[in-house]
């Protein structure tokens, strides 16, 4: 790190030992030598592996009792104000192609409201359900931390109290070169990453903001990424069955679309229930298909958790057992060569290390998985194009809309996906769920929907 530390300016030496600073050696040394293969790495090619229970959606008599009884419960604990919205936005965001943080991104098919006014105002639409009002942390990362805190402040927050919206931000680690060097992207400058959505543990206990959700009566956050328009992290029935499960970690699953869908899998793993990420799922598995044809390994991971603060707490202090593994990838570092003249290689040079937030499932007590409607709560954003892009986003809220109103008795034309000929927009004020909305549009004289309608 201090090669070129004789010919820095002060200016330079201040901002390398800054970032050297940060650098938290002991774990650094655990995780390369996780990455570097010299301990026990992540390696699902030797595990036994099996698919993980979960609970389906209600299909009879019996299982819609379960159902209510636990929307009851969770209805109690958001009355109770209990539950923390908790969105991780802390990734760089590559793959969009969008220059700014990815919750600014334009989301909705007619308004074009970004994603993190969509999550405003399901946050708003809720507090108008419940008791008392919810906290919403984000968690930030160095690479937008600034440009995040500046939207909400250009949008007001939108129109939630700044008490009630907290950012934190997540640690950052270095990336390593295969002899487990730190790489250095200029003579005074560390290459550094964020530490991955398993930062999200450290993140919490490292900021205050474990004692702030604790002073505030805060048990169990519900935790999403930034990155899905769809997801349904206020709704009852599934923080019931987390704390009817005496769970510290729940996870919502919905069917694979297809074996080459990239989402991770939930499975158990010599006996604990875990999650294997897509590029480690051997394919003789992720094709695997039961007798009536389904997958066998379906249950898709849409990274929606509920997680108890007491657990959070145990992870991020990272004692003992309590600790996430490493995971790596290899990327194209920017660096410099021995004369400190920049290079942009051709090839992998360097390691990125990251942990992973369901890493954590396997150490949690009663770990739970709930099914929940894909067509309802799951169109991430994630690509310019192709699959999870922009344009899937847009036509699956559409698809979500037209069902509702098609289900509630409404006039549409839809094509043979679903998706319907014209644009509108149901927004969560309107109602946040079918029911919700089935309830609302019956209330209606002479209801209609048009091109470019934003129901309000
Ligand atoms: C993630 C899951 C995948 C599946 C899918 C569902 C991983 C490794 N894989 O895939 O199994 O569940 O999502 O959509 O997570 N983030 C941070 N800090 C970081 C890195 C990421 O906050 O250091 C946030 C990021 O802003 C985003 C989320 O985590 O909200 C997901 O990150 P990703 O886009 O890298 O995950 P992806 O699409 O590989």
């Amino acid at each position: 790190m201090f090669n070129f530390w004789d010919r820095l300016s002060q200016e330079e030496r201040k901002h390398l030992l800054k970032q050297a600073c940060q650098i938290d050696l002991t774990r650094l040394k655990d995780a390369s030598r996780e990455a570097l293969g010299q301990a026990g790495s992540v390696n699902d090619s030797d595990a036994d592996l099996e698919p993980a229970p979960w609970i389906p959606l209600p299909s009879g008599v019996d299982s819609t009792r379960l159902w209510e009884e636990a929307e009851g419960i969770g209805e109690e604990l958001l009355n109770a104000g209990k539950i923390a919205a908790f969105t991780v936005a802390g990734g760089q965001g590559t793959r969009l192609g969008f220059n700014g943080p990815k919750g600014a991104f334009p989301i909705t098919p007619v308004s074009q409201k970004s994603l993190f006014q969509l999550f405003a105002e399901k946050i708003k639409a809720a507090q108008m359900r419940f008791e008392k009002p919810i906290m919403w942390f984000l968690m930030t990362s160095e690479i937008n931390d600034e440009a995040t805190k500046k939207f909400f402040i250009d949008n007001d927050n939108f129109g939630l109290s700044s008490s009630r919206v907290r950012f934190l931000r997540q640690g950052m680690m270095p990336a390593i070169c295969p002899t487990g060097e730190i790489i250095l992207e200029r003579p005074d400058r560390i290459s550094m990453n964020p530490d991955g959505h398993g930062g999200f543990f450290r993140a919490v206990v490292d900021n205050g903001v474990a004692e702030e959700m604790r002073n505030a009566g805060i048990e169990t956050i519900s935790y999403f990424q930034v990155d899905n328009p769809l997801a349904p992290f206020l709704e009852p029935a599934f923080l019931g069955f987390h704390s009817m499960s005496g769970s510290e970690m729940s996870s919502r699953a919905a069917h694979k679309k297809g074996p080459d869908e990239k989402v991770g899998v939930f499975c158990k793993r010599n006996g604990n229930l875990s999650v294997i990420e897509y590029s480690d799922l051997p394919d003789n598995l992720a094709r695997l298909r039961s007798e009536d044809g389904d997958l066998v390994f379906n249950a898709g991971n849409l990274a929606m958790h509920a997680i108890d603060l007491a657990f959070v707490e145990r992870i991020g202090k990272n004692k003992g057992i309590y600790k996430l593994p490493y995971h790596s990838a290899k990327k194209k570092v920017p660096t410099v060569d021995a004369q400190g003249c920049q290079v942009t290689p051709k090839k992998p040079n360097g390691i990125k290390l990251e942990t992973f937030v369901f890493d954590a499932i396997p150490l949690a007590k009663s770990p739970c998985i709930v099914e929940v409607c894909r067509a309802d709560a799951f169109s991430p954003v994630k690509n310019a194009e192709g699959d999870d892009s922009i344009a899937t986003c847009r036509s699956d809220q559409l698809r979500k809309y037209a069902r509702w109103v098609k289900e509630a008795g409404g006039e549409l034309t839809i094509d043979e996906t679903g998706e319907p000929n014209i644009s509108f927009e149901i927004t969560p004020q309107f109602a946040d769920n079918q029911d919700e909305f089935t309830r609302r549009w019956r209330d209606i004289s002479n209801p209609c929907i048009e091109d470019g309608l934003i129901l309000d």
